[in-house]
């Protein structure tokens, strides 16, 4: 009796896994599993058995059972599975497993600038944003712009019509910020800015800025060293030190060059910094007073500092990135 369980078994499960659809699947469950099919005869013959064989039997057979009726189940989503497939969109087989979404994560030149941000943040500054898209008189006169300066020429600003323009840097947004309150003022302005820059592996048309402004009374050079000083070794560690050198911009004076030490060598000169120990990371300065008086500030009363860094290169600095134009391509292998 024990063997022909077994074969009665082992014809069922191969009857079930032969069946192509579900007609021949329900035949061959009629056949084997139905009220009157071979397994339910094979269960009435063991009533005939001598008594002391009945329970063990009895177990094998309903083993016995229970694995064909699996088989049997798995053989039946499996049919079920390979329909749906064949017949995308009229069913959804809802026994599929779901697809994880690709989780994505901050871009790297948001997650720098996140990190400047939260420094000066620290530092007591407050964050102002203003449009991307400015007009002459932000963007130039009132940063105390020279007539026929070569910022404003078309070869370097990418002008919408005569007066409209995309704005090369965010200081627009300091001005309009103190057109609105008196000193004290400070606050730091994140960014994107354009420029008409040929792309490169270290330039492109859009970049990322921060701008910083602080005005108070008695605002000195010392103050602006020092806060630049504190953002460099909040960023880059205590041994990372800011050089200034003279610069010239417009609505800075005195103005300066700001550089780090070379994070790659510490100083000692390296390709990345081009065997100087120094990285040029933006530049900084006294505001000019032509720019306070122009938004009506007392500038016998007040004075302030400004700075701007670019933070695409920070990020190279920071995710060991050789390349601007990987932050734009959008192709993540590339990371
Ligand atoms: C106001 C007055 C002064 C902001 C400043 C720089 C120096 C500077 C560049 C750094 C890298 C632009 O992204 S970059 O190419 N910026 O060198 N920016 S001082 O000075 C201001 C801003 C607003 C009202």
């Amino acid at each position: 009796m024990e063997e022909k369980l077994k074969q009665l078994r082992d014809e069922a499960v191969a009857a079930f896994r032969k069946a192509q659809n579900d007609e021949q699947l329900e035949q061959a469950r009629v056949e084997y599993l139905g009220r009157h099919g071979r397994m339910r005869e094979a269960m009435k013959s063991i009533a005939s058995l001598p008594e002391e064989q009945r329970p063990i039997v009895g177990s094998l057979a309903n083993r016995a059972l229970h694995e064909m009726e699996q088989v049997y189940q798995q053989c039946q989503q499996e049919l079920a599975q390979r329909a749906a497939a064949q017949e995308p969109g009229e069913r959804i087989d809802v026994t599929l497993p779901g697809r994880a979404p690709r989780v994505g994560r901050r871009h790297p030149l948001l997650a720098t600038l996140d990190e400047m941000v939260e420094i000066f943040l620290g530092l007591g500054f407050t964050v102002a944003e203003g449009p991307e898209i400015e007009n002459y008189y932000y963007s130039f006169e009132a940063l105390n712009y020279p007539e026929f300066h070569p910022a404003m020429d078309e070869q370097m600003t990418f002008y919408i019509s005569d007066d409209v323009l995309l704005r090369s840097q965010t200081s627009p947004v300091q001005i309009r910020v103190m057109e609105q309150q008196q000193p004290p003022v400070r606050i730091v302005s994140p960014g994107r800015c354009f420029r008409r820059d040929t792309v490169d592996a270290t330039h492109c048309h859009t970049f990322y800025q921060l701008e910083g402004l602080l005005v108070d009374e008695g605002v000195t050079f010392a103050d602006l060293k020092g806060t630049l000083e504190v953002f460099a070794r909040e960023m880059f560690g205590p041994s990372c030190h800011m050089r200034f050198r003279p610069d010239f911009f417009p609505f800075t004076e005195p103005s300066a060059e700001v550089a780090l030490t070379c994070i790659i060598c510490g100083g000692v000169g390296c390709r990345a910094c081009g065997y100087t120990g120094w990285m040029e990371i933006g530049g900084s300065g006294m505001v000019d007073p032509n720019v306070l008086a122009r938004v009506g500030y007392d500038t016998e009363k007040y004075t302030g500092f400004a700075f701007g860094v670019g933070v695409e290169r920070l990020a190279m600095l920071r995710h060991g990135i050789d390349d601007i134009r990987l932050f734009y391509s959008g192709d993540l292998e590339q990371f």
